[in-house]
């Protein structure tokens, strides 16, 4: 009797990978799982769900034993830790610094051509550039895929971001598919597309991730205004967020948030989200996409002012300390509530439009630099189910981009363009009325920054210009000369007025 050959293999039985494996056998696929610590494939397979699998899930205690169980081309999929950008040349593996490196090391012996490597992991995407030519040249395919949704999305469906090498998707396409979310009328429409070349899947799940960090503080900046100016209990905050997720705000954040407001703590009773400490974590892919923002020169400034916002969370000691010193304001909220509270989701509508304005032009930025074609409509709507920024606007922005491929902009979309107008009086309200109370919105406010940077067609850029020439000789271009210079003055030695 031949030996029973399987679909796909899949490493790192932690919490993705287990949940991701379960979910490609629900699909018809049969699957066999190795770990680096081996007991944890028994312990995986004596799981009642596991077993309830029968032959379509099996075990290996090496990789050369989990290579040998695969159909040809083999495909294996890596859901481990992964690392930092390894600063390595091209055609490099790293195998001491990184813990795919070291894997795809090991497993390049056992391989054939044609087999195709996947990394799921959240891998820094110059990595996953560096791994797809690695691989190419000695004739493997290779995929590094975003994989968002978390443990609930592995096991249900995710919202997927595979790129790397285009011959090993036809491959891999009919088990991301039928594992991935579906959207759509009919939910029908898999949450999973190829986005491109080399690193460009992990490149744009580190976006969606950077665009959760903006969603995520834009959505605090709103809880905090609501309790500090107009005192809200957590049943009104309930009731509030309840309210936002029937509307353009509907979206899985807004309705993990009203329901937070709902828990107790079972140890006191009293409302769990006020017994959590203020600090926030993170794990990097927030800091990832503000930095690489910077490189391309785009300002991605609600990220990055989330990434701060975190920092500065996590500062306790010296806040507490700094809030017996230095004083603010001691107005209090003079208006009427329910109106400050519609104008609040104004803000929070307006701030989240820009952030992913921002984020989209990030991503059309680095598909010049690094050579890859992105449909951003379609990525818009591999977001739209799976993730953990799935949201109904998702859809406003595939519109925007089916009516215009090219556009520069989300706030240019005429659809964008009037909500974000609609907003603006309630917005400029609610910054204004956050600053006059002395309470912190720095994403509410860093994205009307943002707009009103955005929309003037003058900024005091002139005046940077001309101090750089002062100091450093460093030239400017002139207003009335357009198709002249640069331009240094003495400006010592010039004639003043
Ligand atoms: P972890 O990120 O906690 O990684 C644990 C797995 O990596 C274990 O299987 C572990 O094997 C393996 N591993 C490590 Br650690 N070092 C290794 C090495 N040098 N060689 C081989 N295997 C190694 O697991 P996770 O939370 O399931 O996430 C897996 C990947 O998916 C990560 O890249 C993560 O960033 C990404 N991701 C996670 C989530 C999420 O919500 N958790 C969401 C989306 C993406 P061991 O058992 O022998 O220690």
């Amino acid at each position: 009797m031949t030996e029973k050959k399987y679909d796909i293999g899949l490493m790192g039985l932690a919490v993705m990978g287990q949940n991701l494996v379960l979910n490609m056998v629900d699909h018809g696929f049969d699957v066999a799982v190795f770990n680096r610590t081996t007991s944890k494939v028994d312990d995986f397979l004596a799981t009642p769900e596991a077993q309830s699998k029968g032959d379509k899930l099996t075990g290996a205690h090496s990789l050369a034993e989990l290579v040998g169980k695969l159909k040809s081309p083999r495909k294996i999929m890596l859901m481990i830790k992964s690392k930092d950008a390894v600063p390595a040349p091209e055609l490099e593996l790293y195998p001491a610094a990184a813990a795919v490196d070291a894997v795809i090391a090991e497993l390049l012996p056992l391989l054939d051509k044609g087999d195709v490597i996947i990394d799921g992991g959240n891998t820094q995407f110059k990595d996953t550039e560096r791994r797809t030519k690695y691989l190419q040249a000695r004739g493997i395919r290779y995929i590094g895929t975003g994989v968002s949704g978390g443990e609930e999305g592995a096991r249900r469906g995710p919202s997927m971001m595979p790129g790397g090498d285009p011959e090993a998707w036809p491959l891999v396409k009919p088990i991301f598919q039928a594992i991935s979310a579906k959207v759509g009328p009919n939910k029908d429409v898999p949450c999973c597309d190829w986005i491109g070349d080399r690193g460009a899947g992990h490149y744009v799940k580190m976006v969606h991730n950077g665009v959760e960090y903006g969603d995520m503080q834009l959505i605090s900046d709103a809880y905090w205004i609501l309790k500090n100016a107009l005192g809200l209990t957590n049943k009104e905050l309930y009731e509030v967020f309840s309210e936002w997720n029937k509307t353009e705000l509907d979206s899985y954040l807004v309705e993990i948030t009203r329901d937070i407001f709902t828990v107790d703590d079972p140890e006191t009773g009293d409302a769990l989200v006020d017994k959590i400490l203020d600090c926030a974590g993170a794990k990097g892919t927030g800091k990832w996409m503000s930095q690489l923002a910077l490189d391309l020169g785009v300002p991605s400034t609600l990220v990055t002012e989330a990434v701060y916002a975190r920092a500065i969370s996590s500062m306790k000691a010296p806040r507490v300390n700094a809030s017996k010193i230095l004083s603010g304001p001691t107005a209090k909220f003079e208006g009427d509530r329910a109106e400050f509270i519609a104008q609040v989701k104004q803000a929070l509508y307006a701030s989240k439009i820009c952030s992913y304005a921002q984020g989209f032009v990030q991503m059309q930025a680095a598909a010049k630099e690094y050579d890859w074609k992105l449909d951003c409509g379609r990525i818009a709507l591999l977001w739209r189910g799976g993730c953990i920024i799935r949201a109904v606007f998702l859809e406003r922005i595939k519109d925007a981009f089916d009516r215009d491929p090219n556009l520069e902009n989300l706030l240019l979309d005429p659809y964008f363009k009037d909500a974000v107008e609609t907003a603006q009086p309630a917005w400029r309200n609610v910054v204004k009325t956050a600053i006059e109370l002395g309470i912190p919105v720095p994403g509410f406010a860093t994205a009307l920054t943002y707009y009103d940077s955005y929309r003037s067609a003058n900024l005091p850029a002139n005046l940077i210009q001309a101090q750089r020439d002062y100091f450093g000789a460093h030239t400017y271009y002139r207003v009335d000369k357009p198709e002249e210079g640069p331009f240094h003055t003495d400006w010592i030695n010039v004639k003043k007025s």
